[in-house]
C-alpha cells in the first residue's frame, strides 16, 4: 500500500499530509502513519509549528466505518487525538471539504484551525448509532459550549464555514486554499508576528458556565426521541461528563459509552445501511461504461407520477418537455408541477429564484414529435399495457440516435414495452417512488435487451437526482413493491384470522416502521392496490388464499384518506385518523362469511410474521436473480418503504433473527397455506453451508 502519510520541512514548520482516498478515512494504516510523522516532528528540534493538511478531495471524513465491529488496531483514534493535543508546539489543522466525524475530532485536538471557503463540519456519528468517540463529546462542548455542541451531535447534520466561525469552532475561513492560508500563519508566528497557542494553552483560558451547560443538558434529555436508539441519550450523558468528571475520567466515560454502542445491533445495522447504500449505487460491471449526456428531458404523462418526475430532473439543472393528450390535460399536468414546487418553497426547501430558475426550464407538447431533441424520454402513463406499448412504438420512430426510452410501470413487462420499439436496446424501466419528487429510491429495471450504457446511464441520473438506485430485474413489481405486496399480504391472513387493523399497526409501529401498513394503505389509497387486484384477478390461483377484506372497505366507499375513511376514520380535515368500530365490523362479518373463526394474535406473533413474509419474498428476489445480492433489497426497503434504518433492513434483520429460526417459521407457516410461506430456496443453501445474507453482499 502506498504510503499514506508524507512530511516535509521547511523553515521550522512540519506539514504533514494525509492522503488516503477518496475520502481520508482514519484506517489503522493512516493513523500509524500519523502517529510516527506526529512524533517526529514533535521530537525534532529544528521544528516549531506543525500543520495538518489532507491531500484530495476532503480532509478525513471521519474514522473508517467498515473497521468497526473487528477488533481495534493501535494506535486508536482517541490516542492519537490525545498526543496531538498534547502537543508542547502549536498545531494548525487546514481543512477543506467535508470534515467529519473522527475527522472533525482530529481537528479539534489541534490548537488552532482554518478552513477553506466551502469547508463543511459536522459529527455524523449519531446516524451510525454511535457518538463522536475520539474526544469530540469533551473537546467540542468546551470549545463551543454544550448547547451548541449538543445541536451537532444530536443532529449529526454538518454545518458551512462560516457558521462553524460563528460558533467558534474554527478560527478562520481561509481566503483561498487552507493549507497555503496555514502556512502564512506558521510563518507569521515564527517571525513573531502572529500568536499560535497550542491546544492546552486555548483550553487553559477557557472557563465553561456550569448553569448554562446543565440546562442544555437537562433540555437535551427531555427532547430525546425513540427510547430504541441509544446513541442519542449517551452523547448527553459524556457531554454532562465533560462538566463533572476530570479531564481524563470524562475522556475515559467517552470511550466506554462508545465501545458499548458500536457493539449494539442497532449500530451494526445502521453501519450496514450506510455501507449499503454506497454498495448498491457501484456497478462493477459498469466500470469504464461511459453513462449517456441527458440535457434534455421528455415526461410522457403529467399525472401525479410524471409531474414528480418531472419536479425531480428540473432540480437537477435538466430542461423538461412535459407531453400530454390535450391542452387540458397538458395544462392540468403544467398545473401540478407548479403546485409541487409551491409546496416546496412554503416548507423552504426550495428558494423562490430556484423554482424560477427552474421553471425557464419546462415546457409543454400534446404531441410526442416534440420530443425529437430530447437526450431521455420518461413514460409515466396510465398502467395500461397497449397504451404504453404504443408510445414506445411512436418514440422508437421519434426520438433522436441514442435517446434513452424510459417506462416507470411496475406491472406491464419492460421486455415487452422493449420490443414494442425498434430499438430495446435504448429502453430502461426507471420505477421512482410517490412523491418523485421526494422520494430516495430509483429502481433502475434492465431488461433482457438494455444496453450497458443505458444502464449506467440510470445510475448516473439516480447520482444526479440526489437519488439512491438500486438494480433489478424485470418481474411484476420489483423488488419495494413485490416485498410490500407480501408483508401485506401476510398482515391481511392475520387481520382474516383475528388481529384488528389497529393491533397490526400498533405492532409494526412498535417494530419501528413510521406507520402501520393500514395506515400506509390509508395513505396511498385503498383504491390503487384494488384496481390492481382486480386487474390481476384472472391470473390469480383460487386454490390460493384471498382476503377479500381491502375489497370490501374500497366497495363501502372507504378508499382512505382522501375519502375521509378507509381502515380509520379521517373527521373533517383530520390527517391522523381514529379507529372506527364499522371497520372491525365489517371485518367480523367477512371473517363469518368465510367460515373463520377468530382467534387472538399477539404482537409478537405479527411481528415475526410479517418479517418472515418480507425477507422470504425478498429471498425469492436472490433466488430468481431479480435482486443482486441482499444489501440492494435491504436499500430498496430503507429508501423507498420506511423499513426502519436501524434494523438494517429486511434481510440484515433475518440475519440478527436467525435464519434457522426464520426458515422453520415459515414451514410450520406453510402447513397453513403453502403457496404463500414455502421458503426460497436460498434459505436451505446457505443455512447447510453456515452462511448468511451478509455474506453474499461481499
Ligand atoms: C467516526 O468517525 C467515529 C469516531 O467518532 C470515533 C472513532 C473512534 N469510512 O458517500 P460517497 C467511502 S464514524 C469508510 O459515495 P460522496 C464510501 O463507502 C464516521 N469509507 O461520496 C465510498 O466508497 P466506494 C463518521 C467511507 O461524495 C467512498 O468513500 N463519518 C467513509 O457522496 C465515497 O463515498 C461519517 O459518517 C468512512 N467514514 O460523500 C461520514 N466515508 O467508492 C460518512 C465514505 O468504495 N461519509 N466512505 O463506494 C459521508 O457522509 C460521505 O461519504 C461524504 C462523501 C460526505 C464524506
Amino acid at each position: 500500500m502506498a504510503d499514506q502519510v508524507r512530511s516535509a520541512r521547511t523553515e521550522g514548520i512540519a506539514t504533514i499530509t494525509l492522503d488516503n482516498p477518496p475520502v481520508n478515512a482514519l484506517g489503522a494504516d493512516l493513523r500509524r502513519g500519523l502517529m510516527a510523522a506526529f512524533d517526529k516532528a514533535a521530537t525534532d528540534p529544528e521544528v516549531r509549528v506543525i500543520i495538518l493538511v489532507a491531500a484530495g478531495r476532503t480532509w478525513p471524513a471521519g474514522a473508517d466505518v467498515r473497521e468497526f465491529g473487528k477488533p481495534p488496531e493501535a494506535p486508536l483514534l482517541p490516542e492519537l487525538c490525545a498526543a496531538i493535543a498534547g502537543s508542547a508546539k502549536p498545531v494548525i489543522a487546514a481543512l477543506h471539504g467535508t470534515v467529519l466525524g473522527g475527522g472533525l475530532e482530529l481537528a479539534l485536538a489541534a490548537g488552532v484551525r482554518v478552513a477553506a471557503p466551502g469547508t463543511t463540519l459536522g459529527l455524523p456519528e449519531v446516524s451510525l448509532g454511535i457518538l463522536p468517540g475520539a474526544g469530540g463529546t469533551q473537546r467540542l462542548p468546551r470549545l463551543i459550549g454544550a448547547k451548541p455542541a449538543l445541536g451537532l451531535m444530536l443532529s449529526g447534520l454538518p454545518i458551512a464555514a462560516a457558521r462553524a466561525l460563528d460558533l467558534g469552532l474554527i478560527d478562520a475561513v481561509s481566503d483561498g486554499g487552507a493549507a497555503e492560508a496555514a502556512g502564512r500563519l506558521a510563518r507569521a508566528y515564527l517571525a513573531g508576528a502572529a500568536e499560535l497557542p497550542t491546544a492546552a494553552e486555548r483550553a487553559a483560558g477557557r472557563k465553561p458556565d456550569p448553569e448554562a451547560w446543565l440546562s442544555a443538558v437537562a433540555s437535551a434529555r427531555a427532547g430525546l426521541g425513540n427510547p430504541r436508539l441509544p446513541a442519542p441519550g449517551r452523547i448527553i450523558d459524556c457531554v454532562e461528563a465533560a462538566l463533572l468528571l476530570p479531564e481524563d475520567e470524562g475522556f475515559a466515560f467517552e470511550r466506554t459509552a462508545f465501545v458499548e454502542l458500536v457493539e449494539t445491533p442497532e449500530a451494526g445495522a445502521l453501519r450496514h445501511a450506510f455501507l449499503a447504500e454506497r454498495h448498491a449505487m457501484r456497478q462493477p460491471d459498469l466500470d469504464g461504461v461511459p453513462a449517456r449526456e441527458i440535457h434534455r428531458a421528455g415526461v410522457v404523462g403529467g399525472g401525479q407520477m410524471g409531474a414528480g418526475i418531472a419536479v425531480a430532473l428540473l432540480g437537477a439543472g435538466i430542461a423538461v418537455t412535459l407531453v400530454e393528450r390535450d391542452q387540458t390535460a397538458l395544462a392540468a399536468g403544467l398545473a401540478r408541477v407548479a403546485t409541487i414546487h409551491e409546496r416546496a418553497v412554503e416548507k423552504g426547501r426550495l428558494t423562490p429564484e430556484a423554482r424560477e430558475a427552474a421553471w425557464e426550464l419546462v415546457s409543454g407538447a400534446t404531441v410526442l414529435d416534440a420530443l425529437e431533441t430530447a437526450d431521455l424520454i420518461v413514460e409515466a402513463v396510465s398502467e395500461d399495457e397497449a397504451l404504453k406499448t404504443q408510445v414506445f412504438a411512436d418514440l422508437g420512430r421519434i426520438a433522436k440516435r441514442h435517446a434513452v426510452l424510459a417506462s416507470t410501470s411496475s406491472s406491464v413487462d419492460l421486455n415487452r414495452i422493449a420490443a414494442a420499439t425498434s430499438r430495446p436496446e435504448d429502453v430502461i424501466g426507471l420505477h421512482f417512488f410517490a412523491p418523485a419528487s421526494a422520494m430516495k429510491l430509483l429502481e433502475v429495471v434492465v431488461g433482457a435487451g438494455t444496453a450497458p450504457e443505458v444502464v449506467a446511464t440510470g445510475f448516473a441520473l439516480a447520482k444526479r437526482l440526489g437519488k439512491i438506485a438500486v438494480r433489478s430485474g424485470v418481474c411484476d413489481g420489483f423488488i419495494g413493491n413485490r416485498i410490500l405486496t407480501a408483508y401485506r399480504t401476510a398482515m391481511d391472513f392475520l387481520l382474516e384470522d383475528g388481529a384488528s387493523p389497529y393491533e397490526i399497526d400498533a405492532a409494526m409501529r412498535d417494530f419501528g416502521f413510521p406507520f402501520g401498513p393500514y395506515q400506509g394503505l390509508d395513505l396511498t389509497g385503498l383504491d390503487i392496490p384494488w384496481a390492481r387486484r382486480r386487474r390481476l384477478s384472472l391470473r390469480r390461483d383460487p386454490a390460493r388464499r384471498y382476503v377479500a377484506i381491502g375489497d370490501r372497505l374500497c366497495e363501502a366507499g372507504r378508499l382512505g384518506q382522501k375519502a375521509g375513511k378507509g381502515y380509520y376514520l379521517y373527521p373533517e380535515g383530520e390527517r391522523k385518523g381514529v379507529e372506527d368500530p364499522d371497520v372491525l365490523r365489517l371485518i367480523a362479518a367477512e371473517r363469518q362469511a368465510r367460515g373463520v373463526v377468530a382467534r387472538k394474535v399477539g404482537a409478537a406473533e405479527i411481528r415475526r410474521r410479517a418479517l418472515a413474509a418480507m425477507a422470504n419474498e425478498g429471498a425469492r428476489l436472490l433466488d430468481e436473480g431479480i435482486a443482486r445480492c441482499p444489501s440492494d433489497i435491504d436499500v430498496a426497503m430503507l429508501a423507498g418503504q420506511a423499513f426502519p434504518r436501524w434494523r438494517g433492513g429486511p434481510m440484515m434483520a433475518a440475519d440478527q433473527a436467525g435464519l434457522l429460526e426464520i426458515r422453520n417459521e415459515l414451514r410450520d407457516f406453510a402447513r397453513e397455506e403453502e403457496a404463500f410461506w414455502r421458503p426460497a430456496l436460498i434459505w436451505d443453501e446457505l443455512i447447510k453451508n453456515g452462511l448468511t445474507f451478509a455474506d453474499l453482499n461481499r
